[in-house]
């Protein structure tokens, strides 16, 4: 299935001031946008042309880095520009319990997965993630996902300099818990844990 840009599910400039407009405008129209094409292009001298996205994804991976690079990147950001909405979201009370359950509570998940995203060295992902059933938080490094590791990514935010530097520079901790505490759509994290399960 070939790649396709998606339109960003709220104007450029709904998310300020934690991520401006100058920054979607590189960041979904740029650097998306060469996530698709040279995945496309990539992707058309395959076999892999009429498999799933998550597919494309898990059997590029090891095999075909110009392809995995690019088809991950495209899950990722798929995902990421839903994980967020304007002014951010109330976690449903079914996630709190289970984050509490699994992760040892709201306060403890959220240091654990800020800590995640500044020690992810150079590019990458910080992650919650569903793996045999359990909440986790985890890291990748460039296009990497939870899905190469057989978990299921649920929450992901983008810590490679393209999604901060314009906003908040070299200060990644600042990006992280401004991201986490304004922008996250935890109505669309739980969407994905449910249909998970
Ligand atoms: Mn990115």
């Amino acid at each position: 299935m070939a790649f396709e840009l998606p339109d960003l599910p709220y104007a450029h400039d709904a998310l300020g001031p934690y991520m401006s407009s100058e920054t979607l405008e590189f960041h979904h129209d740029k650097h998306h946008q060469a996530y698709v094409t040279n995945g496309n292009n990539i992707l058309a001298e395959t076999d892999l042309k009429n498999e799933s996205l998550e597919n494309i994804v898990i059997k590029s991976h090891g095999n075909n880095a110009g392809l995995f690079n690019n088809a991950a990147q495209h899950y990722n950001h798929l995902h990421f520009w839903k994980m967020m909405t304007p002014g951010g979201s109330k976690v449903p009370s079914n996630l709190e319990s289970k984050i509490n359950e699994d992760l040892g509570g709201m306060d403890k998940f959220r240091a654990d997965f800020i800590n995640a995203g500044v020690t992810q060295f150079g590019s990458g992902w910080c992650w919650l993630e569903l793996k045999d059933g359990k909440l986790n938080v985890s890291k990748t490094p460039n296009g990497e996902n939870p899905l190469v590791n057989g978990a299921t990514p649920l929450l992901g935010c983008d810590v490679w300099e393209h999604s901060y530097y314009i906003d908040y520079r070299n200060a990644r901790p600042k990006y992280l818990e401004a991201w986490f505490d304004n922008l996250v759509n935890w109505e669309y994290v739980t969407e994905l844990l449910e249909n998970s399960n």
